[in-house]
């Protein structure tokens, strides 16, 4: 009898702390929200990122199965040295994830006179990637900093 008034009596603040344990479920909830939230921030990064690679994969696989993925792949990149671009011109696929790599010592960048693109300034030994427009046509591009540099960007 005793044992078991003494076994109740401990089970009494062992039940307050479980009353306390209301607070901590609201907070349980609340955290719950949270979850919620960044579940749908998920849902809606993956369907971009599907947009993005549905469209992207729509763009990219005719030029892919076309079989000129060596030759296309070089195309995706432009080299600055010395003051040029190179090469000075290329043609890409509409939509095309062209890399620029700065290889001088002084910070150049790769601007569209049309505002197609721009990779910003690149510092120097980086590299910057910007994506070619999906229209078709020819887009001249400068260095802002340097405008005597020129090249083109042929979009077909
Ligand atoms: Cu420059």
């Amino acid at each position: 009898m005793i044992d078991n008034h003494r076994a109740t009596g401990n089970h009494l603040p062992a039940g307050s702390v479980v009353a306390g344990g209301t607070a901590p479920s609201s907070t349980r909830r609340r955290a719950g929200t949270r979850s919620r939230r960044y579940a749908l921030a998920g849902v809606v990064l993956s369907a971009l990122v599907l947009a993005a690679c549905s469209s992207g994969a729509s763009g990219a696989s005719p030029a892919t199965t076309g079989g000129a993925a060596a030759g296309g792949r070089s195309g995706h990149t432009v080299t600055i040295q010395n003051f040029a671009f190179h090469p000075s011109r290329i043609t890409v696929s509409p939509g095309t994830v062209v890399t620029v790599t700065n290889k001088d010592s002084v910070v150049h960048t790769l601007t569209s006179t049309t505002n197609a693109f721009n990779t910003g300034d690149i510092q120097p030994g980086q590299s910057t990637s910007f994506t070619a427009p999906n229209k078709p046509g020819t887009y001249p591009y400068i260095c802002e900093i340097h405008q005597y540099m020129t090249g083109t960007i042929t979009v077909s």
